[in-house]
């Protein structure tokens, strides 16, 4: 074993290149011929294969160098009893397959093979490929794509259609974790690549910036996650703002609370506004429905289950209160209370989080003035709720403090008009504002 400098061969008329693209890294072991590094001049670019087999210890150039014949690119452990390659001329290295015609590639409208069409051994291996993210290749698209050799070949091995792939190297230039990129997203969304047409967040490392900790996301996190995900990009979501008068409806509930105390029992803001969602959704039916798998009927609903979002140490989940239109106030009350004690010692059972109609999110014992809730598909709408305040209201006459509840009510626009989001508010404004109109 011996350590070697590996150098810039001859590499034509160029005095100085720019270093633009590190094929390899340290600790990695290497092949005599196997490119190192891609450079680039104003005119061709040309990838820098390595004289000898063995493995890299030190990189000595890095992106953006300009290098010249002889440079040091690196510091190699070679094994000597295996022969090196003679250095040449990096157009002069035999091609390893058919779709390596040189080294070198030309201009950047150039920069594809000569031939536009694959050769035999590559053309087989792209049909042999299963997955294909693309369905066909554009060879005139690919031949026209800004990439360097061995990005074309990490291309076809793939089957990637290159034209379909943005560079974000400098010029737009695509590198190998551009078609990582794209493969990863045509693969999560079933093949066809083009789902929403947005480029994958670049991985990007913190630690540069400061100090960083990495912590995994619980089980509730990735699906909750992957939920509101899909419910955000498949729902054209709107939301709608209002406020609802809760001064008596408060002053109610208070003195419900402090008789019921001795028995252990307490009303809570929410079963009253749970109360008031039965009763809207009663009133507009196309709140309480759900499109089918086709997107072309309404399901409609003729039972009242509501969900109610629960914090949880582990993350966001959503047990439902079935028949909330059979329940009172207590029973409600008592059910959100249970349901949360379960859902925070995480022993809700999957039937308790099932079959909800419509979703309510109170993060009034948090605080925030309002939010914009995601629909909790297949369901059509959400209410948020936030903290409410005492605020001086006009009476016709004077300022009088009134206790005000700002409601936040997010609906699937495919199912609900803008007119029905508002009417529906106002109506659950009205009836939290006279808890009478409830009853009736
Ligand atoms: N305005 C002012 N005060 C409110 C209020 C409101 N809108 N809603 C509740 N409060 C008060 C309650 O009266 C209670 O005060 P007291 O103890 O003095 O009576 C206090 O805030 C705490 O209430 P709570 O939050 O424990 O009870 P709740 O019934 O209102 O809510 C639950 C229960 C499970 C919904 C809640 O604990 C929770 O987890 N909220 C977070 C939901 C969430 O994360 N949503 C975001 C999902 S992403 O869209």
């Amino acid at each position: 074993m011996s350590i070697k400098e590996i150098v810039v061969p001859d590499i034509g008329d160029f005095d100085s290149v720019e270093v633009i693209e590190l094929l390899v890294a340290e600790g990695d072991v290497v092949q005599a011929e196997d490119s190192l590094i891609t450079v680039e001049s104003d005119k061709a670019s040309m990838e820098i294969p390595s004289s000898e087999s063995g493995k890299i210890l030190k990189l000595k150039v890095a992106l953006g160098d300009n290098i010249a014949k002889g440079s040091v690119l690196l510091m190699m452990e070679v094994d000597d009893s295996v022969q090196a390659v003679p250095e040449e001329a990096p157009s002069k290295v035999p091609p390893k397959t058919a779709e390596k015609p040189a080294q070198e590639s030309i201009k950047r409208e150039q920069m594809a093979p000569a031939k536009s069409t694959p050769s035999k051994a590559s053309a087989g291996k792209v049909q042999g490929h299963k997955p294909s993210p693309t369905a066909k290749i554009d060879e005139v698209r690919f031949s026209k794509a800004y990439a360097s050799p061995s990005v074309r070949r990490f291309a076809r091995e793939l089957g990637v259609d290159l034209g379909k792939v943005e560079g974000t190297s400098r010029k737009n230039r695509i590198n190998r974790d551009d078609i990582k990129g794209f493969v990863k997203k045509a693969m999560s969304t079933g093949g066809s690549g083009t789902a929403l047409g947005v480029k994958p967040m670049p991985e990007i490392d913190f630690s540069q910036f400061g100090d960083i900790e990495s912590q995994s996301l619980s089980k509730i996190n990735k699906l909750t996650g992957e939920f509101l995900h899909r419910s955000w990009v498949t729902v054209p979501h709107v939301t709608q703002f209002d406020e609802a008068d809760i001064t008596e409806m408060e002053a109610f509930r208070k003195q419900m609370s402090k008789e019921m105390e001795k028995d252990g029992i307490k009303i809570t803001p929410l079963a009253f506004i749970v109360w008031a969602v039965v009763a809207s959704l009663k009133a507009f039916p196309r709140f309480n429905s759900s499109l089918d798998s086709t997107g072309e009927n309404l399901i409609l609903k003729k039972y009242f289950n509501i969900g109610v979002a629960v914090d949880t140490p582990n993350g966001l989940v959503v047990p439902v209160i079935k028949e909330a239109d059979q329940k009172s106030l207590v029973e409600i009350s008592q059910e959100i209370r249970e349901l949360a004690i379960k859902a925070r010692d995480k022993k809700l059972k999957p039937s308790e989080m099932q079959g909800g109609c419509f979703s309510i999110s109170s993060l009034g014992g948090i605080g925030g003035t309002k939010f914009t809730p995601i629909v909790n598909t297949p369901e059509v709408a959400v209410l948020g709720v936030s903290r409410s305040k005492m605020e001086p209201v006009w009476n016709g006459s004077e300022f009088e403090p009134r206790l005000i509840l700002p409601l936040s009510l997010s609906y699937d626009h495919r199912v609900i008009d803008g007119a029905d989001g508002a009417r529906f508010t106002s109506h659950l404004s009205k009836m939290l504002s006279d808890i009478r109109r409830m009853m009736v």
